[in-house]
């Protein structure tokens, strides 16, 4: 399957040279949503035509519904947003819950739709369980973009992807591999069960794991920390107890990784399991300069809240409609052009390591 990359014109994730990961831009698109089923979606938005000469509107109402408020990873992605939102003279909300359990962002949109808001950005928590009360939103009006986690996409208009889903995927694969020694036992702490975004990655490194190269690597647990500080470091614990001869925990949620190193770097098993996956420069860092993290990734969280700012107003001004090939410019990020299924990829990941942290600050 081929699919449209966004590329944007002038996107450091830094303004110094990095190591960016390499990633293919095959495959990838959003993520799949077990039952989509009818979810009351309007009439298809890309039978409006697209202008793309349509001033951006100003006084905008742009509301971002996060996976949870507590959540350092979410305070760098909607500052992002509150930037650029002040740069489109519009007027910023952030609301949400304190867990990243399926149905609790439900009544945060309701209420969104009574204050008839003009644009939600929303980090889905299960890709269905919001569908119904976002596509009251669009039949009122409000233009509907997920972000970070996708919604089903019967229901939302755009998906500020972060990178490829393959990409991901793919690195997560490549750096346990590496800290593997390419053969050995690895686990996974995940979020919640529900969350679109790991979901798919965890699905593209399967898939990777069931390639002949990887055949030496084996995928023994995915466990579930739910976003949630102290169920990721109790479940870390666990992982490391019930199997001895786990390698590499491989963690792609910044909460999960966190709390991960921190067990690990305070155990006996510091120097012996490696821990890898998606973590925060400014979380990490202390585990990168004590040892026990030698690898992971992440891209500029800051950057998502921004593009989906951009593209909610490129939205509701008629500028885009979410049809593939469409165009909008991002305020410092440059150009971006919508892929297939409404989605815009952010950029490649960063791989960070002892070399570059300490030129990151997020
Ligand atoms: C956590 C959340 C978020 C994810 C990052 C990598 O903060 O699960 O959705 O994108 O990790």
């Amino acid at each position: 399957m081929t699919i449209r990359i966004s590329r944007p014109l002038a996107v450091p994730l830094a303004t110094v040279a990095v190591v960016s990961l390499t990633l293919t831009a095959c495959g990838g698109g959003t993520t799949k949503s077990s039952s989509s089923g009818d979810t009351g979606a309007p009439a298809a938005s890309t039978a409006a035509k697209a202008d793309p000469n349509a001033p951006l509107k100003e006084g905008l109402k742009i509301a971002y519904l996060p996976k949870q408020l507590n959540n350092p990873y979410t305070d760098v992605e909607v500052g992002g947003g509150k930037v650029a939102v002040g740069e489109l003279k519009g007027e910023y909300k952030l609301v949400g819950p304190n867990d990243a359990s399926a149905s609790s962002q439900v009544s945060y949109i309701n209420t969104l739709i009574q204050q008839q808001q003009d644009v939600i950005v929303v980090a889905a928590n299960d890709p269905n369980a919001v569908c119904p009360s976002l596509n009251q939103a669009r039949k009122a009006g409000i233009k509907v973009v997920s972000f970070d986690s996708d919604a089903s996409k019967d229901c939302r208009d755009a998906f500020i992807n972060q990178a490829t889903t393959q990409g991901i995927g793919e690195s997560l694969v490549k750096m346990a591999s590496e800290l593997a020694g390419g053969s050995g036992e690895i686990a996974v702490l995940s979020a919640t069960p529900n969350a679109t975004n790991q979901n798919s990655w965890i699905q593209v490194m399967k898939t990777e794991l069931a390639k002949p190269a990887n055949a030496k690597l084996k995928l023994v647990k995915i466990a579930y920390g739910n976003d949630d500080d102290q169920k990721s470091f109790t479940e870390a614990q666990g992982l490391l107890q019930s199997y001895p001869n786990l390698k590499v925990i491989v963690s792609p949620t910044t909460v999960g990784i966190a709390a991960a190193s921190r067990y690990v770097s305070a155990s006996s098993y510091k120097g012996k399991v490696a821990i890898t996956g998606l973590g925060l420069p400014n979380q990490m860092r202390q585990y990168v300069k004590d040892g026990t993290v030698k690898k992971f990734a992440l891209w500029n969280p800051a950057d998502i809240g921004y593009l989906a700012a951009y593209a909610g107003a490129a939205l509701k001004s008629g500028q885009i409609t979410g049809a593939e090939g469409e165009k909008f410019k991002a305020g410092k990020l440059g150009e971006y052009t919508v892929g297939a299924a409404g989605e815009i990829v952010l950029g490649p990941p960063t791989e960070f390591t002892a070399a570059n942290i300490d030129k990151f600050n997020f």
